[in-house]
Parts: structure tokens; C-alpha cells; sequence
């Protein structure tokens, strides 16, 4: 998962753009960029780290100008070398950044045809370089000008939709001219956009989530539809088309299940309702399957499960309590990426309030399972606290297919639900009794209340069903080259050795 923002201001936009990346920084830790555009110059600075990491005083002064990108990355494919942090760069027909969230599922054919008949070379096996290349490429197509038109622009991103497959959400900014966005036909990774009135005019501002507007004062105009583009000049005029025949909204259920942060609204849905439903749906499911439950206390797993803990408490009449005390100054995830290792985390992340399980029934809830080893660990630990019986309740259904618009999930067969029956996987975990959300009331906690015209979503991480409708076998055992843990961790060797090579080189 990533995290992009744009920003078209007034004023030097460096400091806003930081800080909404910083705002956005749940999206993504392993590596952030801005890229500023000062008259027909672009200034840049990219590196693997957090925001806080890779910015210094030093940088921050060189990112001149009044408008700008940026962009926080989670990886989802290849490796996560520093040469691949966003935004990335080209110098025709225009000087181009661009910046995604997402996942091309046809990367490598488009990688071809953009060496083969495009004539353009990348240099990296990011799919973000090759939107960005295909998108050049089509915006050359539209004829040699000095400046493009929005005309030009949309016409370009019409073509990169023909060509594209999968889930984005993209970001770029024209040298001189102005920031363009755009969302797949599907609208399967969220982006949206904002207002802020100056007194020499309108700035605007967009983002992955809605938060990145409220924190920077800006007030949220919509969200980009599924299809559509957006183009913001330097002089401050907007344009909007839509760019895509076929369009359907089904966005990522899963950025309202864990990913995107509660205050944010997206696609007119607050995802915090959505996850208070969650809860109010899983209490119903409770009371149908055992009205004569024997549960003393709901206790989340912090952070996400919060919200609808609090509701699935509250509909069971059974007392909430935070049992599980989180230190916030661990968890970046990704300088740990075998098994081994991340056993070893969850200790160090939570610590159970004794006094809060010793001798109770106590229900757990997460935002989901996926692998199954915190949870296990977890249940273990209340244990060890002294609870009686460990109920376990997931606010999402079993996560049984992998993700392939732009979370990094692991391969099917590490899914703890991979062939196992809900009995099976509260064995497997050590619960006394699981319990998982169904998916239609997963589906209708989302909508239920909200003004959004989404009425579908893509569920394929719960059923399998890939809106895209492009993904096959073969598809997946590329996908299971890369991300099952032994291929990550000899990946990860083979960046060592390189560092080390490079190490030697420059020592
Ligand atoms: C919680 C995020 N959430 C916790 C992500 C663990 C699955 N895991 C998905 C549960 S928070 S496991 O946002 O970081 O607070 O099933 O793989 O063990």
C-alpha cells in the first residue's frame, strides 16, 4: 500500500507536502519522495525510511516552488531498493514525475511493449515507472507543443487506461504546466480532492485519504470517480473528464477493514462508521450463533479493531477493556520480513494488562487474520494473563486469496485460512472459539448510513473474485515467486550482497 499527494499552491508547497506524507505515513513506511517543480526545473528527494527519516533540513530547503508531489511506499512487488522510491522521472515530451498507489497486473507485457514499440527505456522493475512511461509515451502522441492542453492530457490518460490493467491511483506533475491525477476504471484505490482559498487565488490539494486534507486545511471537494482525471494548472484553473468507457466502482473493501486511518472519508464513506458497523454486525452474528454466550469482557487488539470493538461491546452489553497496551515507538514491519523475526515482534508491540483477563471469558477482536501468527501469539498471551476461555472475533471474513491491486499479502498457501474450515483455524490459533464477519455484513457495514453511491467493492482477498477480471494461474505463481517468505528472504540476501558490493566498491 502506498500513499500519493499532490499540492498546486500559492506558495512554496515542501512543508505541506511533508506534512501531509507524515499524515499518510500508515499508507506506507519503506520509503518516501517529493519532487518539487521550481519554473521548468523539478527538485527531488527520494530514499528508502520514513518521512522524518528521509527529509533533513538540507533537503527540505532545496525542495523549492508551488507545487509538488509526493509520495510514501509500502512495497508491493520487486524488490525495495531505494531506486525504486517514487515519484520517478522522465524528460520527454515534457519534464514528468509520477507517483502511484497500486498495481499494474499487466506490468510486465506493458514493460515489453514500452522497450519493444514504444522505443523508451525503464530502468526499474517498478511498475510506477512504467505507468509513468506509458503515460509520456501517449501524451507524445498528441503532437509536439510547447505546453500540453487538458485536452491532450485526457486523451493521453484515455489510452493509459486502454493499456493499463489493475488497481491505481496516480499522481504526476508536468514541468511548468501542472499536476495531473487520475483512478482506475474500477476505482479500486482511493484518491481525492481538496480546496483551500487564498487571497491570490485557489489552491488544491490531492491526496489517498481525506485526512492529508483536513490536516492541511483543506477543505475535501470529492472524490476522483473511477475513470476519471483531474488537471490542476499552475494558474489555478481545474479541469475534470471523465477518461474511461466501462467504468464500475468497486474499490478496495480492504482499506475500510485495516488500511486507511478511521477519519478518513472515502468515496463518501467515513471509514470510522463503517468500522463501528463492523462491529454492530459481528454482535448480531454473536447473539444468532450463541444467544446464551458466556463472554465477561471485548477486548481489542490495538489499533484498528478499536472502533469496532467499542460497538461490538456495546451491542452485546458486555464491558470493553483496553487489555493490550501497544509501544508506539516499534513496528516498522519491513526490517523483518521472515517468519522468525516477526514472532518475535508481537512481544516486543503489545503488553497485556493481567488484571483485565485473569479468570475471565474474554472475546478478542482484530481487524482481520491473515497469516494467523500474531493472533496465535496473542491468544497465547492472554493466556499466560490468566484468561479462562479466549474467544477470538475477526471484523473481516477469512482472507483466503492473495491481493494483486496493490497490498503486499503473502502467498495463498500462508494464509492460515488456505484449506482450513473456521474449526480448523480456531485450532490452528489456539481460540476456544472463532468468529469471523460474514461478507455481505462486511459489505453492507460499509454502505449502510453512508451517501456513497458504491454499491460493490472488490472482495477478491475474501473471494477470489478479481474485478479486473485479467487474473489467471499463471498470474499467481508469478505472484507466488515473489512474496512467499523463503523468496523474500533469498531476495533479501541478494540486496545485502549487492550493498555489500557496493560498500566495497566505495570503501
Ligand atoms: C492492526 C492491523 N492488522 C492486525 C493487520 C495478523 C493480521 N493483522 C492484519 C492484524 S494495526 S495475522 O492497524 O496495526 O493496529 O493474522 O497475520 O497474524
Amino acid at each position: 500500500m502506498c500513499g500519493i499527494v499532490g499540492i498546486v499552491g500559492k506558495s512554496h508547497v515542501n512543508q505541506a507536502i511533508y506534512d501531509a506524507l507524515t499524515v499518510l505515513q500508515h499508507r506506507g513506511q519503506d520509503a518516501a519522495g517529493i519532487v518539487t517543480s521550481d519554473g521548468n526545473k523539478f527538485c527531488l528527494r527520494k530514499d528508502n525510511g520514513l518521512v522524518s527519516d528521509v527529509f533533513r533540513t538540507r533537503h527540505m530547503q532545496r525542495l523549492v516552488g508551488n507545487m509538488g508531489i509526493g509520495h510514501v511506499r509500502y512495497p508491493t512487488a520487486g524488490s525495495s531498493s531505494s531506486a525504486e522510491a517514487q515519484p520517478f522521472y522522465v524528460n520527454s515530451p515534457y519534464g514528468i514525475v509520477l507517483a502511484h498507489n497500486g498495481n499494474l497486473t499487466n506490468a510486465e507485457h506493458l514493460a515489453q511493449d514500452i522497450y519493444r514499440e514504444d522505443l523508451r527505456h525503464v530502468n526499474t522493475t517498478s511498475d510506477s515507472e512504467v505507468l509513468l512511461n506509458i503515460f509520456a509515451h501517449e501524451l507524445q502522441q498528441q503532437g509536439r507543443s510547447l505546453k500540453p492542453t487538458p485536452d491532450m492530457i485526457f486523451k493521453a490518460i484515455e489510452k493509459v487506461h486502454k493499456r493499463a490493467r489493475g488497481g491505481y491511483a496516480v499522481v504526476a506533475m508536468i514541468s511548468g504546466y501542472g499536476i495531473v491525477a487520475f483512478r482506475d476504471p474500477n476505482g479500486i484505490r482511493p484518491v481525492v480532492f481538496g480546496r483551500r482559498d487564498t487571497e491570490q487565488g485557489p489552491e488544491y490539494m490531492v491526496a489517498s485519504e481525506s485526512v492529508a486534507l483536513d490536516a492541511l486545511g483543506y477543505k475535501r471537494e470529492r472524490d476522483i470517480a473511477p475513470g476519471e482525471a483531474i488537471v490542476l494548472t499552475e494558474e489555478g484553473e481545474l479541469f475534470t473528464r471523465l477518461c474511461a468507457e466501462n467504468t464500475r466502482y468497486t474499490p478496495c473493501i480492504f482499506e475500510h477493514v485495516y488500511f486507511a486511518r478511521a477519519d478518513s472519508i472515502i468515496d463518501s464513506i467515513a471509514v470510522y462508521k463503517a468500522r463501528l458497523r463492523m462491529g454492530e454486525k459481528l454482535a448480531e452474528k454473536i447473539l444468532r450463533e450463541r444467544p446464551d454466550h458466556d463472554i465477561d469482557v471485548v477486548i481489542p487488539i490495538p489499533d484498528t479493531s478499536r472502533s469496532s470493538a467499542l460497538e461490538l461491546a456495546n451491542r452485546l452489553g458486555v464491558k470493553y477493556r483496553e487489555g493490550f497496551m501497544k509501544n508506539r515507538y516499534i513496528g516498522r514491519t519491513f526490517i523483518m520480513p521472515g517468519q522468525q523475526q516477526r514472532k518475535k515482534s508481537v512481544k516486543q508491540k503489545l503488553n497485556a494488562l493481567d488484571l483485565e483477563f485473569r479468570g475471565k471469558n474474554v472475546l478478542l477482536v482484530d481487524d482481520s487474520i491473515v497469516r494467523g501468527t500474531t493472533c496465535e501469539q496473542i491468544i497465547e498471551m492472554a493466556r499466560e494473563a490468566g484468561a479462562r476461555k479466549v474467544y477470538f472475533a475477526s471484523a473481516a471474513p477469512a482472507v483466503r486469496f492473495p491481493n494483486v491491486y496493490g497490498i503486499d499479502m503473502p502467498a495463498k498457501e500462508e494464509f492460515i485460512a488456505h484449506d482450513r474450515s473456521t474449526e480448523e483455524i480456531a485450532d490452528a490459533i489456539g481460540a476456544d472459539w472463532l468468529i469471523y464477519q460474514d461478507l455481505d455484513d462486511l459489505i453492507a457495514a460499509c454502505i449502510e448510513g453512508s451517501k456513497s453511491k458504491v454499491r460493490e467493492f472488490d472482495c477478491s482477498v475474501f473471494n477470489g473474485e478479481y474485478v479486473t477480471g485479467d487474473i489467471d494461474d499463471a498470474y499467481f505463481n508469478r505472484l507466488y515467486e515473489l512474496r512467499n517468505d523463503a523468496s523474500k528472504g533469498k531476495r533479501a540476501a541478494m540486496e545485502n550482497v549487492a550493498i555489500d558490493l557496493h560498500n566495497e566498491a566505495e570503501s
